[in-house]
């Protein structure tokens, strides 16, 4: 490695902290020189939004849609932020339970994300899951997360709370019916 290329990928992983500690959505790694920033640029975060903690619980969810214009394949494979104690990755599975199928939550190692395609986070399916919220979240509050990408590495989100339909508050309720995460009946 020479002097030059040394320069370069230190500037690049500077202005990339910076960019981080700024908390801004719009990190720009296109700025920063080297082929490790402009992967970061190959993931699209579309449409982030979180729904509130309900009648006291701490925990919550994240949703938004994954897009990977890149030519490789990449996975989600943590969430960082000061939003929780802790930051998972969920997935909803069908199971049967009394006769009846349920579906339920389950953490999962990473979330895929195709190259060329995108990968949709939403009620009933993919989450990123806030256990223990830290703070009263409530609809028009703003929290940063940052998403950790095998290849892309970190994409620093911004993420609204959005209200909880009438619709969403019944299957909720449901919801905490069951045991913790369980319970959701399927429509
Ligand atoms: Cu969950």
């Amino acid at each position: 490695m020479n002097g030059k290329i040394m320069f370069t990928a230190l500037a690049g992983a500077m202005l990339l902290g910076a960019g981080l500690m700024t908390g801004g959505m719009a990190l720009s790694p296109a700025q920063a020189a080297g082929s490790e920033a402009v992967a970061a640029a190959t993931i699209k975060v579309e449409n982030p939004y979180a729904r509130p903690p309900m009648g006291g619980a701490k925990v919550a969810a994240a949703y938004m849609t994954l897009k990977n214009t890149g030519k490789e394949d990449d996975k989600l494979v943590r969430a960082e932020g000061d939003v929780s104690e802790r930051i998972e990755l969920h997935t909803h599975v069908k199971e049967q339970r009394d006769g009846q199928v349920v579906m339920k939550m389950r953490q999962v190692p990473y979330m895929e994300v195709p190259a060329g395609g995108e990968t949709v986070l939403k009620p009933g399916g993919l989450h990123i899951m806030l256990i223990g919220v830290r703070k009263d979240l409530k609809p028009g509050d703003v929290f940063d997360l940052t998403l950790v990408f095998e290849k892309a590495g970190k994409v620093q989100v911004q993420v609204p709370v959005k209200k909880v339909s009438a619709t969403m508050m019944h299957m909720m309720k449901q919801k905490m019916q069951g045991m913790q995460h369980g319970g959701m009946q399927q429509k």
